[in-house]
């Protein structure tokens, strides 16, 4: 329907074919105000008002298209609709209503994504991506108490392959282990994104902001290519 909602379904595929995204391992949400606006501008929310605990004022009448909760990445890629929801902030930032298409409840982390989008914009940024997502070798590095230093990690994944740095030009910052789904979470990872577009979350999976989701994607993909070379050198002999 939506060459954005294309977009979003070929990377959820891509997540899924990866093996990043276990049972219904992942979340995605976009800003899709400015391609979406004029359709939506009149359609009535098709479910009651969602409060939300914190004060988002600068996203009020903003658009997201968000992943369902406990929905499969591999079903998000098959029918983003189907698997997902469109919601509108509301006029005061305090609450958001879902607009299209199914009454679907979005991801468990739709606070900490609206979080992030909000703080991003008060950073000045425009970035319309949040794309969660838990790729192996990566979150298998954090298992690792070296790798738990953001300069040491970003140093040694940008030595792996020459494209790397030229990806993720910002490295890579870390958040120690926090529950999956917490403010504290999103409020730690804040913290991170004021230096990073990704993070990596301790024991969990990545975390990147950006654009667009293709990019979002190529970044969390190269950046994992240059952990599984880190994993495969090892394993060949690589001292370090
Ligand atoms: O939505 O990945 O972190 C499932 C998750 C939560
Ligand atoms: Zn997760």
């Amino acid at each position: 329907m939506f060459r954005e909602l294309d977009k979003i379904s070929e990377v959820a595929r891509y997540l899924w074919e990866k093996g990043w995204a276990e049972y219904n391992g992942g979340n995605i949400s976009v800003n899709l105000t400015e391609q979406l606006q004029e359709t939506f501008k009149e359609k009535g929310a098709i479910s009651g008002r969602i409060e939300i605990a914190s004060e988002l004022k600068m996203l009020a009448g903003e658009l997201f298209y968000v992943t369902g909760t406990g929905k499969r990445m591999r079903d998000v890629a098959r029918s983003p609709w189907e698997n997902g929801a469109l919601i509108r902030i509301c006029d005061d930032g305090r609450g958001y209503e879902l607009i299209y298409k199914e009454n679907i409840p979005p991801t468990s982390e739709l606070i900490s994504h609206l979080y992030m989008h909000h703080c991003l914009r008060q950073m000045g940024r425009d970035t319309k991506v949040v794309l969660h997502t838990h790729p192996t070798e990566l979150i298998a590095l954090t298992h690792i108490k070296r790798w738990l230093d953001s300069e040491a990690l970003t140093q040694m994944l940008w030595s792996m392959i020459p494209e790397c740095r030229m990806v993720v030009t910002k490295g890579v910052g870390v958040v120690p282990y926090i529950s999956p789904g917490t403010v504290e979470l999103a409020e730690a990872t804040v913290v991170e994104l004021e230096k990073h577009d990704v993070i990596i979350w301790e024991k969990h999976g990545v975390l990147a902001v950006g654009d667009d989701i293709t990019t979002c994607f190529d970044t969390i993909d190269t950046l994992n290519k240059s952990a599984q070379i880190y994993i495969h050198a090892k394993a060949a002999g690589l001292q370090d």
